[in-house]
């Protein structure tokens, strides 16, 4: 199994949705708050090449998106092979 890190703040509705489709897959995930860390979303953006909404999911060394681009794989089957890899 990969290691899963998801970018989050508290508040965000995007990064729930993201984390309980994991959590209902029962994948576990390292959640790193961006929540008032400038370092740390500095950090986010350049990891995701520019992005810099939350979430922003890795899984291994590969850098999924967002919440909608997660959901968009495990919508086209390719979650669970990304996952496994
Ligand atoms: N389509 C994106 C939407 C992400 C999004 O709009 N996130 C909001 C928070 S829920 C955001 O990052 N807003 C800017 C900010 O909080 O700085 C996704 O699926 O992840």
């Amino acid at each position: 199994m990969q290691s899963v890190t998801i970018y989050t703040k508290s508040t965000c509705v995007y990064c729930a949705r993201a984390k309980a489709l994991l959590t209902s897959k029962n994948v576990a995930f390292e959640e790193i708050s961006v929540d008032g860390d400038y370092a740390r979303q500095e950090e986010m953006t350049k990891r995701a090449n520019g992005g810099w909404t939350v979430p922003q999911i890795f899984i291994g060394a590969k850098h999924v998106g967002g919440c909608d681009d997660l959901h968009a794989l495990e919508r086209a089957g390719e979650l669970d092979p990304l996952l496994k890899g």
